[in-house]
């Protein structure tokens, strides 16, 4: 067995967001969120879960920082609620909600952990939506807003930034497919928002550099490997659509000044409206790309595949099977993007913003769960990130999801993805075997192969 070590000064943590955890959704003069509005709508969510109450972190949060340091994280990343901080997403502040991220960065701080803020995660104020949300142009202003207040309140303390987490996510399943917040099902204004979330980012890391904060800023992507599932000719096409309309669709006019010409093409009257010197603020350059990374597809042409008419299936390495939410797992599939980023995107500074795995976890009567294969899902994933630092690649922390288990978006509470088991009925939580096990990864620096 041979003993893998990390660089030093490798920085390993954990992630959460926001909705997913902290619960108190209308307390202290939050306002509503998105996600508040579309949880609180009838069959929307697996099992009518909702965010209302959550982990209740606003409320444990000195307990859930006390037992990261138990755990010897060395950095923590969460999102803020801009409705928290902001009610209604522009106008009047509210001093209760940044007082909690201050009481929070002070707390990690003091234990000795790194805060790594990530300034949207999804849930957008609602009286922004209702005002056009994300498609409407006037949102890139209000985020730069919200954000130079946050780096204002923060930005003594704080010197690890995103301005969004998976800009996909939120612009396809939340306004192309209408599966996540605010459950808009209608191409055009994805992309729109798509273009909107990357000029909103520019506009932000404007304020960010104007205001001389120190630190880093970056942005979080949703990154997937994927393989034609033939050598057919139809198949390789839709697969280069798929990745250029995930992958390319961000990191192209981040790092290239231009959107990718070929979806382009395909999209034809869905594509954004972009004005002139957009691209200039979009392609500003970041100083870390944060890469969230859970599975490998493999995609075939359907012509009943919708716009991109296409299909997807999950592929797993041999000898894994598949994650609780139906994920193929494949740890070379991971190192295949982090080789294309350093290939085709000059080598950015990378953090592992997310990888973890839902597994079926099964509780003994104490409420203790034994998880060897999130240990060995984690541990192939390690590997595979070591591979490629040997290889080049600009990778300087990583990142679990998750804390602790949490709501988990249209699945509810199903899924759980936590290195710590969460009691929802007491709230009290319990760290897994994967969390003993991470936090000698993280005392040695490495681990056993
Ligand atoms: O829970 C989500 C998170 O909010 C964003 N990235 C993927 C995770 C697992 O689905």
């Amino acid at each position: 067995m041979a003993l893998k070590k990390f660089p030093e000064k490798f920085l390993w943590g954990a992630a959460s967001a926001a909705y997913q955890i902290e619960g108190a959704w209308n307390e202290d003069g939050k306002g509503e969120s998105i996600w508040d509005r579309f949880t609180h709508r009838q069959h929307t969510i697996l099992n009518s879960g909702n965010g209302d109450i959550t982990c209740n972190h606003y409320h444990q949060m000195p307990e859930d920082v006390a037992l990261m340091k138990e755990l010897g994280l060395q950095s923590y990343r969460f999102s803020i609620s801009w409705s928290r901080v902001i009610p209604q997403g522009y106008g009047n502040i509210n001093e209760k909600g940044i007082d909690f991220y201050n009481r929070l960065v002070d707390k990690l701080l003091e234990a000795g952990i790194v805060p790594n803020i990530t300034l949207n995660h999804w849930d957008l104020p609602q009286a922004i939506q209702d005002a056009g949300g994300w498609p409407n142009r006037d949102i890139t202003d209000w985020f730069a807003e919200y954000a130079g207040l946050m780096f204002s309140r923060l930005g003594d303390r704080v010197t690890l930034w995103s301005t969004h987490n998976e800009p996909w996510v939120a612009a396809f399943f939340g306004y192309g497919f209408g599966n996540f917040a605010p459950g808009i099902a209608d191409f055009s204004q994805a992309y729109q928002t798509a273009h909107h979330l990357l000029l909103a980012h520019g506009k932000a890391l404007q304020v960010f550099r104007q205001g001389g904060y120190q630190g880093e800023l970056g942005i979080v992507l949703n990154f997937s490997h994927f393989e034609p599932a033939t050598h057919n000719e139809a198949d390789i096409a839709a697969c280069r659509r798929i990745y250029e309309n995930t992958i390319s669709l961000f990191l192209e006019p981040l790092f290239k000044g231009r959107y990718p010409e070929m979806l382009f093409e395909w999209i034809g009257s869905h594509a954004p409206k972009v004005q002139d010197g957009d691209m200039a603020i979009i392609s500003q350059p970041i100083d870390f790309l944060g890469v969230n990374y859970y599975f490998t597809d493999a995609i075939s042409f359907t012509p009943w595949g919708g716009l991109l008419k296409y299909d997807s299936k999950p592929i797993s390495a041999s000898g894994w099977g598949k994650t609780e939410m139906g994920w193929g797992i494949n740890p070379a599939g991971f190192k295949a993007v982090l080789l294309d980023i350093k290939e085709n995107y000059g080598n950015p500074k990378i953090y592992i913003t997310e990888n973890g795995c839902a597994l079926k976890d099964t509780p003994d009567t104490n409420g203790f769960v034994s998880d060897p294969n999130r240990i060995n899902f984690l541990r192939a994933h390690f590997l595979a990130a070591h591979d490629a630092i040997e290889e080049g690649v600009n990778l300087h922390g990583y990142y679990i999801w998750t804390l602790m288990d949490n709501f988990e978006w249209a699945h509810g509470y199903k899924p759980r993805f936590g290195l710590v088991r969460v009691e929802y009925e007491t709230g009290k939580r319990i760290p897994k075997q994967s969390a003993k096990w991470y936090s000698e990864v993280i005392a040695g620096n490495g681990f056993q192969e």
